[in-house]
């Protein structure tokens, strides 16, 4: 973990806070039953901690400050080590404080479980932060934000990951409704089927949709100041690019 000048947008630099100088942090995917091992070493000016958000784990792993391990202080290291149990969308975060969420101490925990992943053609994860880098889809705000492409047609998988530290974001579709199946990791016995699906910090949701038309189709936070400015879109807005 260190300090990192993060480019949010063009020309819009922010003083980050990073794991492996990137925000999010690495993208963690294992299977289910595996062995984790994460060393973390802190380079920050301040103390902190990693939780390991949704997982089934042993006490002394889990993070917490004060309470389950002591404060890594700057300059020291700490190893966490635990067995992926809990499966599917999942996230890490620092546990010392909303703003360090917020400056970029966070990232996704995926585990496949051995029965299988979601069916889809594509895969995407979208964390949402909303912290002092401003209205972020993976560390970035529109119109830096990453597009996703799919042709008609295609199965489209998204992971959506409310980091926060802040605001719960209703995410909204144009073009085709979409597909909650999972929430927190846990697929959901009865799919439901919705336009706009209100993200909150913390959770974690799965959906997946099938794209009708080709076009530029917007895949947005449905709060005005988070996604639209008096000059166009921006903040928390991304393209889904659909061929035909
Ligand atoms: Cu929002």
């Amino acid at each position: 973990m260190s300090q990192t000048d993060w480019e949010v947008s063009p020309g819009v630099v922010k003083q980050a806070y990073t794991f492996n100088g990137i925000v999010p942090g690495p993208t963690i995917k294992v299977n289910e039953g595996d062995q984790v091992r994460v060393i973390v070493q802190n380079d920050l000016p301040e103390h902190t901690a990693v939780h390991w958000h949704g997982m089934q784990l042993p006490n002394a792993q889990d993070g917490v400050p004060d309470i389950t391990q002591p404060h890594i202080m700057p300059g020291k290291t700490y190893t966490y080590e635990w067995t992926a149990k809990s499966t599917g969308t999942h996230w890490y975060h620092s546990h010392m404080g909303g703003g360090q969420v917020g400056r970029g101490l966070y990232g996704a925990l995926l585990v496949t479980p051995t029965l299988g992943d979601i069916a889809a053609d594509k895969h995407y994860t979208i964390e949402i932060g909303d912290g002092s880098n401003g209205f972020t889809f993976n560390g970035k705000s529109y119109p830096a934000t990453v597009p996703l492409t799919a042709a008609v047609n295609q199965k489209v998988h998204v992971r959506l990951i409310g980091t926060g530290p802040e605001m719960i974001h209703p995410m909204h579709l144009h073009g085709v409704p979409f597909q909650v199946v999972a929430q927190d990791g846990n697929k959901l016995a009865s799919p439901y089927t919705v336009d706009t699906l209100n993200v909150g910090v913390g959770q974690t949701y799965d959906i997946v949709f099938q794209p009708k038309e080709p076009g530029k189709w917007l895949l947005h936070c449905h709060i005005f100041s988070h996604s639209e400015g008096p000059n166009g879109m921006i903040g928390l807005v991304t393209i889904v690019n659909v061929t035909p």
